[in-house]
């Protein structure tokens, strides 16, 4: 039984390797975001991190936010979402339900009723499917300022929707007409 204050240190450094810096321990991720499990450990070990194939299986399992997955032939491993990197992760586009929900912090909302949810160092906007996520993203940085999005709306108006591997709506951009703020 592996603690799971370890897992969480792992996680988030993998979530720092697979999404963002795959450089900082040497390995290259494919067009679609995989690296092979096993160069994946090995440079991790040779880059001070003690990760073993059974520890990354499971995070991959256990992760509450299923934030990767392994590839069918069990090989390869890759993040589903959150990359700043230029992978091609392969979704199809999706019509989304009626609402999606977005967490923030109070001191973005000026800016964002100006311009709207941008994907700033990500690759699209995240918009979550339910209230209670929401909340635990905004949490991430302070009191959580939950936005309610037309997403079907938008999609009608011809914005593009993807659903990751784990339950995230991701698009492009959301202009200002299609959130709902919170009454002041
Ligand atoms: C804000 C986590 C000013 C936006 C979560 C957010 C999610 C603006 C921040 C995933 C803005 C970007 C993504 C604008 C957006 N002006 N601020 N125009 N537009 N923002 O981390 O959605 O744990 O890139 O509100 O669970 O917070 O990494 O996006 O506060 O699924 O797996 O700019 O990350 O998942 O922050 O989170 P982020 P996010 P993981």
């Amino acid at each position: 039984m592996i603690d799971p204050k370890t897992l969480t240190a792992y996680s988030k450094f993998l979530s720092f390797v697979l999404r963002h810096e795959p450089g900082a321990i040497g390995v290259t991720l494919d067009r679609n975001g995989w690296v092979e499990i096993d160069r994946l450990v090995e440079q991790c070990r040779a880059h001070g991190k003690p990760l073993t194939r059974e520890i990354l299986e499971t995070i991959v399992a256990t992760s509450p936010k299923q934030r990767f997955a392994i590839s069918e032939d069990g090989q390869r491993v890759r993040a589903s979402q959150g990359h700043s990197i230029d992978v091609e992760l392969g979704y199809a586009p999706q019509a989304p339900p009626e609402q999606l929900f977005h967490g923030t912090v109070s001191s973005s909302l000026s800016s964002i009723r100006s311009t709207g949810l941008q994907k700033m160092d990500r690759h699209h906007v995240h918009l979550s499917p339910d209230l209670a996520t929401a909340q635990a993203v905004g949490m991430r940085r302070g009191k959580p300022v939950i936005l309610r999005i037309a997403a079907a709306r938008m999609h009608r108006d011809g914005h593009v929707f993807f659903l990751s591997a784990n339950g995230v709506w991701l698009t492009e951009r959301v202009p200002p007409d299609y959130i709902e703020f919170p009454e002041p």
